[in-house]
């Protein structure tokens, strides 16, 4: 049983599975559209020091200019070179990004697009963000070089070359995702060209990928890719350190392909997770918080040590991708916080963090006309910097939730109970739920509309703890409520539905 039990820790903490973070450290956040010289700074003035463990970035490589729409965040999803040579900077600015952070402990996540190339559609020309030419009516891409050999025409079967059927598998894998130039990834010299991108970036010394629309390419190739990745760079990582993969697989459940397809190569994206976490927190369907008592694979989500979670992300806050409209961002701010807050405090997956940049919202027919919208940018196409206010949120359009003081305190509630198990759940059978972390931390939430008077077992030693909610703690002084665990480790809570935030959690590390 013990022998059960290491191998399996072990196993869970080795090789692509693990996202490599320092120790200690247990949450990524993905800084979305922000520039690299403004990762390096955040790095070393605020994740470093508040126990983020990585940053997941934006597409590093050369992409299409798009200018109908203006410049949308998503043209970084159409590849035209691998040359590192972006909106957010270039190979000096990228190379300074990774080196600085590394040496602050908070490592690189890089976005890869590896499935295709830009939209068929986009003609010939050279409008590119390193100004590499393109031509999709002879597929030809002569930064990389592509030619058109290296697309998949004769594989997929439908009339329009594009995906048409989800149910498909063959489709979905052979076909091309939203009309973009699909890349035969079988073929040596496709899988040659993306190894050498990915192999560049980890000489670099970036820790991991996020492989994006890894549903469209088959596990088998994705498979070969992944085992040419070098061991991480040495400067920074252990001996024989193998590149965290995380792959992006949208499975709400239905549908021909399942991200179990995919448990041998990587972690995936568990997109259950959002979904049903925001009906619970919004109360649809009947849904209530106490039925997260089972939460993660009693849901039927995967296995724990496969998952990356995330409560939205860069395209279901927008309605892009899976997840529908019961995703909650920072639109919903104190739901959003609750639910940041349950999952940084819930065992269950690896957490990531969503940092985003705000936009006009303008619902027609039900879809954000807006949607397209890309981030705080002068009229030149630059990307605006990031602002840091006195209070220390973010300016000039960046919501920046990582700094909100309730989530960052949560990413260090989560540091502090690593490892811990689930313990003292208690429910009211409604919305109001709490639950522990071994004998390190503890939180109850109030979600049902009226007020909590509650004494409840928290495991943690006697003392007075300063709420990370409400407040902070400061030295020996706390801003916030304070909590006092008695001897036997109970605790009274009380929690208002008029609270600003319904919920209170304590951590060995703020007693004062
Ligand atoms: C843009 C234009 C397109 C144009 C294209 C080429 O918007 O009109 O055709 O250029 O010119 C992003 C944007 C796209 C953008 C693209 C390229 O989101 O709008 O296209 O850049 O610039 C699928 C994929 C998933 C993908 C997602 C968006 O499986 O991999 O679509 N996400 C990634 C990135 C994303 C990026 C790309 C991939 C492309 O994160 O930012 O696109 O690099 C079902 C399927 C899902 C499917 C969704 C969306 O989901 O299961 O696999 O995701 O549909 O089509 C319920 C169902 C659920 C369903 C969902 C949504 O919830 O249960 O299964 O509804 O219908």
């Amino acid at each position: 049983m013990r022998l059960l039990l290491i191998l399996l820790l072990f196993g869970s903490c080795t090789g692509q599975f693990n996202p490599n973070v320092a120790c200690g450290r247990t949450s990524i956040v993905h800084l979305f559209e922000w520039r690299w010289e403004d990762i390096a700074e955040e790095c070393e003035r605020y994740l470093g020091p508040n126990g983020f463990g990585g940053v997941q970035i934006s597409p590093p490589n050369e992409n299409l200019i798009i200018t109908n729409p203006n410049r949308p965040w998503w043209e970084r999803y159409q590849p035209i070179s691998y040359k590192i040579c972006t909106r957010s900077g270039d190979e000096d600015q990228f190379k300074d990004m990774v080196t600085r952070c590394n040496n602050v402990g908070v490592y690189i996540y890089v976005d890869a697009v590896i499935n295709h190339m830009c939209g068929s559609g986009v003609g010939k020309g050279s409008s590119s963000t390193c100004g590499s030419s393109y031509s999709t009516n002879d597929e030809s891409f002569p930064g990389v070089p592509y030619s058109n050999f290296d697309f998949n025409d004769n594989k997929c079967k439908t009339s329009s070359g594009d995906i048409e059927n989800y149910d498909d598998t063959d489709q979905v894998r052979n076909c091309r995702l939203l009309s973009l130039m699909d890349l035969a990834l079988e073929k040596e010299y496709v899988r040659g060209k993306i190894t050498d991108y990915l192999n560049k970036l980890i000489a670099i010394g970036v820790a991991g990928f996020r492989i994006d629309a890894s549903k469209h390419i088959w596990p088998r190739d994705l498979q070969a890719i992944v085992s040419r990745l070098n061991n991480l760079n040495t400067h920074w990582f252990p001996n024989v350190s193998r590149p965290f993969i995380f792959q992006e697989v949208i499975d709400l459940g239905g549908g021909g392909i399942s991200v179990s397809d995919y448990f041998d190569i990587g972690r995936v994206t568990e997109f259950k997770y959002g979904t049903k976490l925001g009906k619970l927190i919004r109360k649809w369907d009947g849904e209530k918080m106490a039925y997260l008592k089972n939460w993660g694979e009693g849901w039927g989500f995967m296995p724990t040590d496969r998952a990356l979670v995330f409560v939205d992300n860069h395209d279901n806050q927008r309605g892009h991708g899976g997840g529908g409209d019961s995703i909650l961002t920072f639109f919903d701010a104190r739901l959003y916080k609750m639910a940041v807050a349950f999952m940084l405090a819930h065992p269950y997956g690896f957490t990531r963090v969503m940092s985003s940049f705000s936009w006009p919202r303008n619902f027609v027919n039900g879809k954000d006309i807006n949607d397209w919208i890309g981030p705080p940018s002068y009229n030149n196409g630059s990307i605006k910097a990031v602002p840091i206010n006195e209070d220390s949120t973010c300016g000039d359009g960046w919501v920046c939730e990582h700094r909100w003081r309730q989530i960052k305190n949560m990413v260090i509630f989560r540091n502090v109970a690593d490892g811990q198990a689930l313990t003292n759940w208690w429910d009211n059978g409604q919305n109001q739920i709490a639950f522990g972390r071994g004998n390190t931390g503890f939180i109850v939430f109030n979600n049902d509309n009226c007020d909590m008077d509650i004494t409840l077992n928290t495991g943690l030693p006697a003392g007075t703890y300063c709420d990370i909610i409400s407040g902070q703690k400061n030295g020996d002084s706390c801003t916030g409520k304070q909590i006092t665990v008695s001897s036997n480790g109970t605790a009274n809570f009380r929690i208002s539905n008029s609270d600003a935030d319904p919920f209170v959690a304590i951590h060995l590390n703020v007693k004062v």
